[in-house]
């Protein structure tokens, strides 16, 4: 199925101008911007450098101990869906490799680790009985990372619901929020003496709308703009309902957040009516994601464009969507560059010519002041007390010299570009705190199978040899500088 050119080609929302015109300027942290004074781009004491996998990506072992189907279980063994008939059943066996893997992370220096739990190797069927078995594994995982010098990141949720849930007509219906609520709570009370922060959700624009409305993720469905919504509304409820849970349930001082795909608006020129308009997009694309979380409301644009579509909420859901969190995470792949517009809603995407440059996968345009702009103007917007890049990365086609080297020459150019711009943000006082690669390990990448590589760690996926590939290289020695030197 030939889905990565959509992969992050989302609607667009129409609609009237909402919120905030004005650019204030941002507060000084009172840190020294660090490494200002010899133009080296030093990150400041402290910074957290990760990598980032995900649970169905990299474990395997579908079937061991206990663990109940997932949707992407289900779905991937559908004829017609994944590249070449891939699926997850073994994957690259981190489920058995994982403390060969975790050596390799402190070979390259990571500070920190960001990978998912199953919800399926807790809850089987999504609730009732725990499966204390799948909870030991990542328990191993923990104390292995702690063992190791690494802090652990744990998402709750990165789109592998157990099937039993989907039959149950999952994400759309109400109760599937509260079922995930009670996973969380119970994995935060359960780990939460040796994992500092967890984030509730991973990109919930993406399962609902690759899951959900065009039908190329799992579950595979293409339901109406109504049901979207009222699901897409679910799901954020989900999150806030989670948040709480994790709250009242971990050890004090347990930190809450999100890993998000907020859409990276770019003003096109850096001039002021350029960020305006961007500022506007930030706002008005991420509606039903970001926006709402933070500000516990639906924007009018919103509600308008969706008419009879809109989904139906009460007033206590959108306070529980709005729940206070610890940090936001941001994934940051690609840019939607924006212009300042004459229209009602001050702004127009930009979309990319046949010539923008990108990286393997279609999709993932190369515009390295993406994670400079989200982050100041998510910041701007929203004031977290703590950011965090939970994703950044890129494919590449990666075919290993004769003596096995990986050269991905355009990965280490993606990345240090990124980082550079990332270096600038928080040289101007954006709480950015850490980064995590996507990803540690070439891994099963949905839709794309194992056809694309995201990984900085080459795997040979007949004899799961890993490599470390020049970009490992690359960013091991990004570590050690402490930025780009
Ligand atoms: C993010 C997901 C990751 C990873 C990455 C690469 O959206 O959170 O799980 O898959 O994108 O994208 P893709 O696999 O679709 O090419």
């Amino acid at each position: 199925m030939k889905s990565s050119f959509s992969r992050r080609t989302f609607a667009r929302l129409v609609g009237a101008v909402v919120g905030s015109a004005s650019v204030p300027l941002f507060a000084a942290t009172g840190t020294e911007p660090p490494g200002s004074r010899t133009g080296r781009m030093i990150f400041p004491e402290g910074f957290l450098w990760g990598s980032a996998t995900a649970s169905y990506q990299v474990e395997g072992g579908v079937h061991e101990d206990g663990r109940g189907p997932t949707i992407w279980d289900t779905f991937s063994h559908l004829p017609g869906t994944v590249a070449a008939g891939d699926t997850g059943d073994v994957s690259v066996d981190y489920y058995h490799r994982y403390k060969q893997d975790i050596a390799l992370m402190k070979d390259l220096g990571l500070r920190s680790y960001r990978f998912s739990i199953a919800w399926s190797r807790i809850f089987p069927t999504g609730s009732g009985a725990p499966n204390a078995n799948g909870l030991d594994f990542y328990s191993r995982v923990i104390d292995e990372l702690l063992a190791n010098g690494i802090e652990p990141f744990c998402t709750l949720y990165h789109w592998d619901l157990p099937q039993a849930l989907q039959d149950k007509r999952g994400w759309e219906n109400r109760d599937t929020a509260r079922a995930f609520a009670d996973y969380a709570g119970y994995v935060a009370g359960k780990l939460s003496d040796r994992v500092r922060r967890f984030m509730t959700m991973n990109e919930i624009r993406s399962f609902v709308e690759l899951g959900y409305q065009q039908g190329i993720h799992a579950p595979g469905l293409k339901l109406s703009a109504a049901r979207v919504a009222q699901l897409n509304h679910y799901a954020v409820f989900a999150h806030g309902l989670a948040v709480q849970a994790i709250r009242a349930a971990a050890r004090p001082g347990t930190q809450v957040g999100i890993a998000d795909n907020v859409q990276a608006t770019t003003p096109l020129i850096e001039t002021a009516p350029h960020i305006e308009a961007a500022t506007r997009a930030m706002r008005e694309q991420n509606a039903q994601y970001l926006t709402v979380i933070r500000e516990g409301r639906y924007t009018d644009a919103y509600l308008q464009r969706l008419g009879a579509d809109a989904p139906k909420f009460t007033l206590e859901e959108m306070k529980i969507i709005a729940s206070p969190l610890d940090f936001i995470g941001l994934n940051i792949y690609q840019p939607t560059y924006v212009r300042a517009d004459e229209s009602p809603k001050g702004y127009a995407v930009v979309n990319p010519p046949a010539s923008f440059p990108h990286m393997y996968s279609p999709w993932l345009y190369v515009g390295p002041e993406a994670i400079y702009w989200a982050t100041k103007l998510v910041n701007q917007l929203w004031n977290p007390k703590e950011l965090y890049i939970t994703e950044n990365g890129a494919s590449s086609s990666d075919v290993p010299e004769n003596d096995g080297t990986v050269v991905d020459s355009d990965r280490i150019m993606y990345l240090r570009n990124y980082i550079g711009q990332l270096h600038r943000a928080i040289s101007e006082g954006v709480p950015v705190k850490g980064y995590f690669v996507w990803s540690l390990l070439d891994n099963f990448e949905w839709a794309d199978g194992y056809a694309k590589r995201f990984g900085i760690v080459y795997v040979d996926y007949a004899t799961q040899k890993r490599t470390p590939k020049m970009s490992a290289a690359f960013y091991r020695d990004v570590i050690a500088r402490g930025g780009l030197a």
